[in-house]
């Protein structure tokens, strides 16, 4: 059974953040503007803090590739860090509350938070971003696009974003706070500079849509196989999300089955479903609707007027550590959340195909989608 699986390496101010995709079918051609595209992406956004003005995050391709097509190998792409101080940076013994610093000081001993956060850092998610970015080239040939946004930033949410994919896409790319309405992107920038006068820092939700994903990735056969649940493990593995739900979940949850569950309809022939509030995927698979994957961001833990903490070299209460951070990074997480479900999408579809090449995989996804209109 194929699989996608992928890994990250890197410090924050380390050499550089790597990424390594396996399990990619051959002949997949991977153009590097897409990557660069989505790292730029990942870097931007209103409320983003100084170091994204540091890093440029150019790719280099150090294994997987011929002539610009993938060779069915392990894919290494490489993003060298422009600041690269992890070795003269000054200990700091305070821990930040809702960071990994004191968790992971407890786990490994020592009192320099440094020693956690290096990698803890969201830098990391680069990496992700990268493989990411390959995955949605991939999904790409199926038929299949994939789309981050944001909802809500501080409470405020947004208005309906489009039905359709493409207007989603558009909408963002003009959108500093990567939504879909721009009297809403006003009141988050508002919000976000309230917070940052505030010495203070701002979560939000952000969702992903997935259009065009063929019927049946995922397995209701196995716990780890079904697909929400691979989905909730990618989307909560981003740094500071802290909640996830598949379609309307949480409001589903206060309502009668009547008012929550899609209708199946024959219309024309065609197998129809009323609505999406499953969010395109029941019993662990995908229905053939779109998918649609929402997370919560917590507000970022560094805050420039900071909570109170313990030194941990002298025992006595202080302040916690400040350093240079986000005062809103929900933008960027959009490009993580859009990054990690591209990913998970597309090592269900490689594994529900057993496709070796991107041929194969594109045949067999059509193969797929033709047997569904047949019945
Ligand atoms: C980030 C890199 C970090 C932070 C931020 C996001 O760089 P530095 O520590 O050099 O300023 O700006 O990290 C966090 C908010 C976090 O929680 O780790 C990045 O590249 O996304």
């Amino acid at each position: 059974m194929g699989r996608i699986l992928y890994r990250t390496a890197g410090e924050s101010h380390g050499a550089g953040v790597l990424a390594l995709v396996e399990g990619l079918p051959a002949g997949l051609a991977v153009d590097l503007d897409s990557i660069h595209d989505a790292l730029r992406r990942r870097r931007g956004g209103y409320g983003r803090g100084p170091r994204q003005k540091i890093e440029e995050d150019r790719v280099e391709v150090l294994a997987g590739l011929r002539r610009g097509r993938t060779l069915g190998s392990p894919l290494a792409l490489w993003i060298v860090n422009r600041d690269r101080t992890i070795d003269r940076r000054v200990p700091r013994t305070v821990p930040r509350p809702g960071h990994a610093d004191l968790a992971g000081l407890l786990r490994i001993g020592g009192t320099d938070v440094h020693a956690v956060a290096e990698r803890a850092s969201a830098r990391e998610t680069a990496g992700r971003v990268a493989a990411g970015a390959v995955a949605r080239l991939l999904l790409r040939e199926i038929g299949v696009e994939v789309a981050g946004f944001v909802v809500a930033i501080g409470g405020i949410e947004a208005p309906s974003a489009p039905a359709a994919i493409r207007g989603i896409l558009r909408r963002a790319s003009r959108s500093d706070c990567y939504g879909t309405d721009p009297a809403t992107d006003r009141a988050w920038r508002r919000r976000i500079d309230l917070a940052r006068a505030g010495g203070d820092s701002v979560g939000g939700i952000v969702e992903v849509r997935a259009e065009g994903a063929p019927p049946g990735l995922g397995s209701c056969a196995q716990w780890d196989e079904r697909l929400d649940g691979r989905l909730a493990l990618a989307v909560m593995s981003v740094p500071a999300i802290k909640g996830v739900e598949i379609g309307p979940a949480f409001e589903s949850a206060a309502r009668f089955g009547s008012r929550v569950h899609d209708g199946i309809v024959l219309r024309a022939g065609r197998l129809r479903r009323t609505g999406n509030r499953a969010g395109g995927i029941e019993g662990g698979m995908t229905n053939g609707e779109c998918v649609v994957v929402r997370a919560a961001m917590k507000p970022l833990s560094t805050l420039a007027r900071p909570l109170p903490s313990v030194d941990l070299a002298t025992g006595r209460p202080a302040p916690a550590t400040v350093i240079r951070t986000d005062t809103c990074a929900v933008p960027a997480a959009s490009v993580v959340c859009e990054a990690v479900v591209a990913l998970v999408l597309a090592d269900a579809a490689v594994e529900r195909f057993g496709a070796v090449t991107v041929a194969e995989l594109r045949s067999d996804a059509d193969r797929a989608r033709r047997a569904l209109l047949r019945r």
